[in-house]
């Protein structure tokens, strides 16, 4: 497990947070738009390949539910001093390890459905993508 001194610890919290507040906001609105544009990575058009991102912070996935196209390359990253893992309800894709903070975890997602997701240590912990 990775410790940060106090000081750099609420540092890297508070940098962490306005971003993911701002996207949660706008991702209401227009969730792949949004999402695209905020991940740099992404491609608006819903082209192959797009790159989205997830942040787990304070106990939640935000965005908690994400629709993208098919092919989408979903990367979680968990911001929290806690552990937290990815895990299918369907196990539709392979588990992630525990993550500690500052790690990520990557899956593809090929087929167009809907892919509800749990964090295996803390399973109130729940978000869902929907792929097209
Ligand atoms: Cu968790």
């Amino acid at each position: 497990m990775k410790t940060f001194a106090p000081r750099r610890r609420s540092l890297l919290r508070a940098l962490a947070c306005a971003p993911i507040a701002a996207l949660a906001a706008t991702a209401l609105v227009h969730p792949v738009a949004a999402l695209a544009a905020s991940n740099g990575t992404g491609d608006a058009s819903g082209k192959n390949g797009a790159t989205y991102r997830i942040e787990i912070h304070d106990f939640a996935f935000t965005p908690k539910e994400l629709t993208v196209p098919a092919g989408a390359r979903i990367v979680w990253v968990n911001r929290d001093d806690e552990p937290h893992t990815v895990v299918s309800a369907a196990g539709a894709f392979k588990p992630s390890q525990a993550l500690d903070t500052d790690d990520s975890f990557t899956t593809v997602l090929d087929k167009p459905g809907t892919y509800a997701y749990f964090c295996g240590i803390h399973p109130m912990m729940v978000g869902k993508i929907v792929v097209r």
